[in-house]
């Protein structure tokens, strides 16, 4: 009776197994895509080895289980409008036309016809879902509203509140504005405690939280998702709660490496330096504030870490647990007094490189790859690993193979530009021309990284062959990558 049983019991086990087989053969399971964007986020997270002060346990777990880390990741460009433009194109700017935040995706003329990532999620059978900051945010021209890219998505969620510091006075970190300051930075650039010193009352913590709590308790009509997450920090400003300051001991806080005359042997056509002292880091320079401002930043990045915890972990204990995609990227880089620069307006490698961690079901993580990669090989990489056809205007490369293989060929450099610069790096240089709006070239850096990762020593003028070699490839990548269809 006994052996009766057990044969009994593996028949059912085989016919289960073969259905399951069978189920699986017609109809794989789709991975779910969770995208996590860092708004401002440079390469101080640990894993990445930008500052080895930082504390970002939550971003290194990710790296370590099974995570794969894009050391040399690079933003299109140095504001969130073009590059976040980008990244949801699949398109660069030569070809969006999006050069700057003053330039709506939407309406933009050359960029109408190109079906965003999330769109063509949606069409391709996904259930897409946003909360945060994913589109930069437009005033809808005659209304209250703003234009946050809500129409991508086929449910978007505005961020639930936040808190602020204690007084309305700005600012609050103990430095009084220089008088030709005028606008946005005027108060942008502020640092300081929140009122109380609760994490959970901070608008990315909420929007973590509610993301973990849509993955344990929804199951999007039944299709795969694709769940865009947008945090705010640590773009400016940095108001945290204290605790957050209080785990950086500002005599301890390390300052990037900074020459006061760095950015002398950039000269434009007149023989002239080409930049002036940027009025931030004359403002932190005059009070003394550089090292406060770095801790600021450092907080910041440990508190939108810890925001991504809460994030992953409501991931880990969902049932998408072990069939979800997650990509996490910063849309472009940030000076920290390094070049006498703060913010992100260069074309430095500072300002443009990004931090980008991806993890996708059956590809072995836990490893760096050193490859350069460009946000607009984001689009058609989530498309390879979920098994959608790629979309004909895409001008990046999925890097799919690479995340198996590091020695996979590659693409040989990345393009980028901001305002009149036009930037590319290869495996060893970087090299940036500007241009005047006749398109005469005016200026020109180029930086050996394999002798000055830092980026001091303007050698464009001494090894003019190679500044002529890159201005070249250069030129024909905008060109390239302008043109429809992108390659
Ligand atoms: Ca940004
Ligand atoms: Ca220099």
């Amino acid at each position: 009776m006994k052996s009766r049983t057990r044969h009994c019991e593996l028949i059912i086990t085989a016919w289960a197994l073969f259905s399951f087989g069978l189920a699986a053969f017609a109809a794989p399971a789709k991975p779910n895509v969770l995208f996590i964007a860092v708004d401002d986020l440079n390469d101080w997270v640990g894993c990445f080895g930008g500052n080895p002060q930082v504390k970002t346990p939550n971003l290194d777990r990710l790296a370590d289980d099974g995570g794969l880390v894009m050391m040399n990741a690079y933003a299109p460009s140095t504001v969130c409008g073009p590059s976040r433009s980008s990244i949801l194109t699949g398109a660069h700017c030569y070809r969006t036309g999006v050069y700057g935040n003053q330039n709506n995706l939407k309406n933009a003329p050359k960029a109408k016809d190109l079906v965003t990532l999330p769109e063509y999620f949606s069409q391709h059978g996904y259930y897409t879902i946003s909360m945060g900051k994913i589109f930069h945010s437009h005033p809808v021209p005659g209304s209250e509203e703003r234009d946050d890219g809500q129409w991508a998505f086929d449910e978007w969620h505005k961020w639930l509140g936040g808190v602020g510091p204690e007084s309305a006075e700005r600012p609050v970190s103990g430095i009084p504005n220089l008088p030709e300051e005028t606008g946005y930075h005027r108060k942008a650039f502020d640092w300081g405690p929140t009122k109380g010193n609760d994490e959970k009352l901070m608008r990315d913590h909420r929007t973590a939280s509610w993301a973990a709590d849509q993955l344990n308790t929804r199951d999007f009509d039944g299709k795969p998702f694709f769940m865009a997450i947008g945090f705010t920090q640590p773009h400016l400003q940095w108001y945290l709660p204290q605790k957050y300051f209080d785990m950086y001991p500002l005599d301890d806080v390390d300052l990037p490496k900074t020459l006061a005359n760095d950015r002398d042997d950039i000269i434009d056509d007149k023989g002239r330096p080409l930049y002036h002292t940027s009025t931030t880091w004359a403002r932190m320079e005059k009070y003394g504030k550089h090292r406060e401002a770095v801790r600021a930043y450092l907080a910041a990045v440990t508190f939108v870490d810890e925001c991504i915890g809460v994030l992953l972990d409501g991931l880990a204990r969902s049932s998408y647990a072990d069939n979800t995609i997650v990509v996490l990227w910063g849309d472009h880089g940030w000076n920290l007094g390094d070049h006498t620069l703060w913010c992100k307006h260069s074309c430095y490698e500072s300002s443009l490189q990004i931090p980008l961690l991806v993890r996708a079901p059956g590809i072995q993580g836990g490893q760096r790859r050193s490859a350069l990669i460009e946000t607009i090989d984001v689009y058609p990489s989530l498309c390879t690993l979920a098994g959608i056809p790629l979309p004909e205007h895409l001008a990046g490369q999925s890097f799919v193979e690479l995340m198996r293989n590091p020695d996979t060929k590659w693409k040989e450099a990345a393009v980028s530009r901001f305002r009149n610069g036009d930037t590319i790096r290869t495996d060893a240089l970087r090299y940036t021309e500007y241009t005047n709006p006749k398109g005469k070239r005016t200026s020109r850096m180029l930086y050996d990284h394999s002798s000055d990762p830092l980026e001091n020593q303007n050698v464009a003028e001494k090894r003019t062959d190679e500044s002529q070699t890159l201005s070249k490839q250069l030129n024909q990548i905008k060109g390239r990558d302008g043109k429809p269809g992108g390659k």
